[in-house]
């Protein structure tokens, strides 16, 4: 079977963002510690309860998790989602076409055992528009646990990209990785959850990227109290969107950046 390329944290770089362009996804090894992703699960897990636990939809699971909101409930989740080797990848994937990037969605999931493969799909299908040259967004989805071939490893079509020409699961491989490794893929990858046939559930912090000028998937600015926000680190409000966008969007009164003085 075909597997992703892998990177440490030593990969310059520019091969990562080689790879990553022309097969639409690529593993960043070890991108946080075993520990890390320890205190990720636990500090996700009430966000689950929060968030009316089980997923209930043929695409979104019917023996899956999901938990949005996650910055109300983990530190931990604040500080991957700006882990300085995901910007990276976001400053060379996004910043070319946009003032400044935003998280679009960070979410927890778990699969759990018995759960079928999710329908393959491409992300960037939310936005109805095709700018050739220019992705719209990436993910990056953290292994919470390792990601085995049995426990629903994220299956990842490289080389067919067409929105024309749907993929079918046999051009699929899995993203095999351990605990703290991290699959990083295009809005315009097919991808999905896998089956899990084993007998463990298998946990991920999913995080979207997306340029700023397009509308979130999560809208931070109803889904998270503003005591919340203003206690974030200041690079976090900025991705979740809290900053003005160029000259004309997303202006407010007592900006802090106040990039614009001739504007609002
Ligand atoms: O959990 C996964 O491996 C992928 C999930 C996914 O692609 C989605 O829910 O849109």
């Amino acid at each position: 079977m075909d597997s992703l390329q892998s990177f440490d944290d030593n990969a310059p770089i520019e091969r990562v963002i080689t790879a990553l362009l022309k097969d639409g996804a690529v593993i960043l090894d070890k991108l946080i510690s075993d520990d890390e992703a320890e205190q990720l699960k636990a500090e996700i897990e009430p966000a689950y309860d929060a968030f009316h636990g089980k997923a209930n939809s043929k695409f979104y699971g019917f023996k899956t998790r999901r938990a949005l909101k996650l910055f109300e409930y983990s530190n931990k989740a604040i500080e991957v989602c700006s882990h300085p080797r995901v910007l990276e990848i976001a400053d060379n994937i996004l910043l070319p076409h946009c003032d400044y990037y935003q998280i679009d969605k960070s979410v927890g999931i778990e699969i759990f055992p018995g759960e079928d493969r999710q329908a393959i799909h491409r992300d960037d299908v939310q936005y109805p528009i095709q700018m050739q040259g220019m992705n719209l967004m990436f993910s990056c989805l953290v292994a919470l646990d390792e990601f085995t071939n049995d426990n629903g490893a994220t299956l990842v079509v490289k080389n067919n990209r067409s929105i024309h020409n749907e993929p079918t699961y046999d051009q699929a491989c899995s993203a095999v990785m351990s605990k703290g490794s991290a699959v990083v893929y295009l809005g315009s990858t097919y991808h999905g959850g896998g089956s899990n046939d084993s007998l463990h559930s298998r946990s991920a912090l999913a995080t979207m990227y997306s340029l700023g000028w397009l509308r979130q998937a999560e809208n931070p600015y109803l889904s998270l109290a503003p005591q919340t926000v203003e206690k974030l680190p200041l690079r976090t409000q900025q991705l979740l969107g809290y900053r003005q966008f160029g000259k004309y969007l997303g202006h407010y009164p007592r900006d802090p950046e106040r990039r614009y003085p001739g504007g609002y």
